[in-house]
């Protein structure tokens, strides 16, 4: 994308048709609806389960999604990307838009994350999005409470992944217990946190392997059907990544890392400056270049598309006065 010094409409729409060929599996990340969480220490871990050893941890700043990805959002996914419908898709309990999509395996929610640009959250930055920076049991405070989460059957379905705005963590996080289960990236070993680096752990290298059934993935957070013993934050559930076996209550939602994301809000904006140019609206195409502009002052890619953008600005501009003239 080094040749955007084009003078012409036709050039712009040379370059957008090479931009859009090359990015036309995956999204520029977008922030909206995600939460910044700052880099910070914590202790992961409770004295619940031999499994949840309690241990310090460092992890940077990251995003991660305010709520649950709902069925309107897995809709647009499969839309553009022809991703099979997971299972209960047409159950009328559960596939409203605005709830959370469930019968996903992991790899279906790694698909995902990826199709937005962004990708599952780890075990440990999933576990600090609930605890909060005081580092709750759950994520309101230290108390169950059924009128802040959804667990034990206590409603008899998922609800909006915007529900239970009491409940939510000290950061903003909604449902991180119960509604559904949670995919994260990390493997699952019941040893891990003995052994577990201090700085942005990642899981281990290899998951567990219960009974011969295959290696299995963390599951964070509890479920609709799941009991309460689940909903503290730092429960650790599990599942094989190609089974969606607890598939009524197993969804996720994604993070993305915090560089990624100033990076890629940047890249969004270039990105609708450049559609904008496309269809030819230059105010708009000029706003955004200038929003991309103000966060990265320096960078000469964007300096010359605005260029651009103002040349055929002033050229309509023109154009106008000279037909006024005429009329
Ligand atoms: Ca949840």
């Amino acid at each position: 994308m080094n040749n955007l010094v084009l003078t012409s409409t036709n050039g712009v729409f040379m370059v957008l048709t090479l931009l859009f060929s090359s990015w036309s599996t995956t999204l520029a990340a977008d922030t909206t609806d995600m939460v910044l969480i700052p880099k910070g220490e914590f202790t992961m871990g409770s004295k619940e389960h031999s499994d949840e050893m309690p241990h310090q941890v460092v992890i940077e700043e990251y995003y991660i999604d305010k709520y649950e990805v709902s069925n309107g959002k897995y809709r647009d996914f499969m839309k553009a990307t022809d991703h099979p419908a997971p299972a209960y898709w047409d159950d009328p309990r559960l596939n409203k838009p605005d709830q959370p999509v469930v019968g996903v395996n992991w790899h279906d929610a790694n698909a995902y994350c990826e199709w937005t640009g962004k990708r599952l959250p780890t075990e440990a930055e999933w576990e600090h999005a609930a605890q909060g920076p005081e580092g709750s049991h759950f994520p309101w405070g230290h108390t169950i409470d059924p009128t802040k989460a959804n667990y034990g059957q206590n409603v008899g379905k998922t609800m909006p992944v915007n529900s239970y705005p009491e409940g939510v963590s000290d950061f903003g996080v909604y449902n991180m217990a119960g509604n559904v289960f949670e995919w994260v990236s990390d493997w699952y070993d019941p040893n891990y946190f003995r052994v577990s680096p201090a700085l942005n752990p990642q899981g281990p290298s290899d998951g567990y392997n219960f009974a011969n059934q295959g290696p299995v993935k963390v599951l964070k957070g509890g479920s609709w059907l799941a009991p309460q013993t689940s909903l503290h934050v730092s429960h650790r559930f599990w599942n094989q990544p190609e089974n969606n076996s607890y598939g009524v209550g197993l969804g996720f939602r994604c993070a993305l890392s915090a560089d990624n994301g100033v990076r890629d809000v940047m890249q969004y904006d270039f990105i609708h400056a450049l559609v904008s140019m496309g269809k030819e609206q230059w105010n708009d195409a000029l706003q955004s270049i200038d929003q991309a502009i103000q966060r990265d002052p320096e960078n000469m890619e964007y300096r010359q598309t605005r260029k651009i953008i103002r040349t055929q600005l002033n050229i309509e501009l023109g154009q106008g006065r000279s037909s006024e003239g005429e009329s």
